[in-house]
């Protein structure tokens, strides 16, 4: 991290209000770097979010920036239009100062929502929501069951969004393409590590075809594509002190996908009963629980613009997006953990461990899971 004064600079080119009084760092984030920007504007203190984009993640940190605020404004329009507060139910991009951004700039798109840094680095702000409260793990059905239709809500909000949105990750729950990137980083083997996977690099072949199979039904459009969220774990919802959702965040892989891997990705998350990274597997499961109150929440605000062929394969998605992250954690580790931050050397391999054993909860409980569906 940079020292204060260099943070101090870079808050600088941000239209932020009053004086920059503290910097500090904010939340688990496993890929973007986040700090949390305190202002005293008159008596009035005014906090924002300051973002390091991580631009190794994310190639095209401009075209993110600009899918960001289009996504947001399209919300905003729809708060405003139901009565609701634009500022607080959806996210609001700070902009560049007019005068901190330099000729050579001028020419680039976008150039007044980031700033590119002298080591390279993109940075980009928004307002922090006052009042708001984030959670690691549901604690409750209750809070599981606001959760799905907090996801719901914002997927239908952006049913009629018709600008392209730039692709911010390639592929980035694409099982084909994946499995692209999976044989390559065999082949690589980059730390050595692949000879002591065989049991772990056996999960994912054994289940490869039926992943190929549901991801062939989005590719012929059996299963439609929609404007998604792609990153719906609990951590990326504020809910408000009475447990209601004020707003979804982290709009970073906002883009086009199936509505399916959204409800998937809450799945994973919202329904563990340990931690994505535990090291007791004893603790990890998927609990039906809350699956039902997550799903009930979900389907209360989707249920009736959803096709035939969503509601089908709604609890496969569980399975495919869980497996999809077994891959992706494994895939790191045998890249020499090069993607996600760790803490630890075995960090990636603990959470393969800990994903894997969700997966086999979920598939355990699939009928279960498909009656519940169905009850609804
Ligand atoms: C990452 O950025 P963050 O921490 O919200 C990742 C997700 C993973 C998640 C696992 C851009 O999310 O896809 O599911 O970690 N985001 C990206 O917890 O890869
Ligand atoms: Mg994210």
């Amino acid at each position: 991290m940079q020292s204060t004064d260099n943070m101090r600079g870079i808050v600088s080119r941000f239209e932020t209000a009053g004086t920059v009084m503290e910097i500090s760092p904010l939340g688990p984030g496993f890929i973007n770097d986040t700090l949390i920007v305190k202002c005293l504007d008159g008596d009035a203190e005014v906090r924002y979010i300051l973002q390091r984009k991580n631009h190794n993640v994310f190639p095209d940190v401009p075209g993110m920036m600009n899918n960001i605020v289009m996504v947001s404004d399209h919300i905003k329009a729809k708060v405003e239009a139901a009565g609701g507060d634009p500022m607080r139910e959806t996210l609001t991009v700070v902009r560049r100062k007019a005068d901190s951004i330099a000729e050579e700039e001028k020419g680039l798109p976008y150039h007044d929502l980031y700033y590119k840094d002298e080591d390279g680095n993109f940075w980009a702000m928004c307002l922090f929501i006052e009042g708001s409260v984030t959670y690691e793990r549901a604690d409750t059905p209750a809070l599981a069951f606001k959760g799905g239709q907090g996801i719901g809500k914002f997927q239908a909000q952006l049913a009629d969004f018709d600008i392209p949105l730039s692709e911010t990750i390639k592929g980035f729950h694409n099982i084909r393409w994946r499995f692209v990137q999976w044989d390559e980083a065999l082949e690589r083997d980059a730390a050595g590590r692949v000879k002591d996977l065989a049991e772990e690099i056996g999960w994912i072949e054994s289940r490869k075809e039926e992943m190929l199979a549901f991801w062939s039904l989005v590719e012929d459009g059996t299963i439609p594509t929609r404007v998604t969220h792609n990153d719906t774990k609990i951590s990326n919802i504020l809910f408000d002190k009475d447990g209601e959702v004020l707003c979804v965040i982290d709009l970073d892989t906002c883009m086009s996908s199936t509505s399916l891997n959204d409800f998937g990705d809450a799945i994973r998350s919202y329904t563990n009963t340990g931690a994505e990274d535990d090291r007791d597997l004893s603790k990890v499961s998927m609990s039906l629980e809350m699956f039902k109150a997550y799903a009930e929440g979900y389907l209360s605000e989707r249920k009736a613009s959803m096709t035939e062929s969503e509601l089908e394969w709604l609890a496969f998605s569980a399975r495919y997006i869980t497996y999809e992250q077994v891959l992706r954690f494994l895939m790191d580790y045998i890249d020499g953990d090069v993607y996600y931050k760790t803490n630890a050397p075995d960090h990636n391999l603990v959470r393969t461990h800990a994903q894997y054993k969700l997966l086999q909860s979920i598939e355990d409980q699939y009928e279960q899971m498909k009656a519940i569906i169905a009850a609804c």
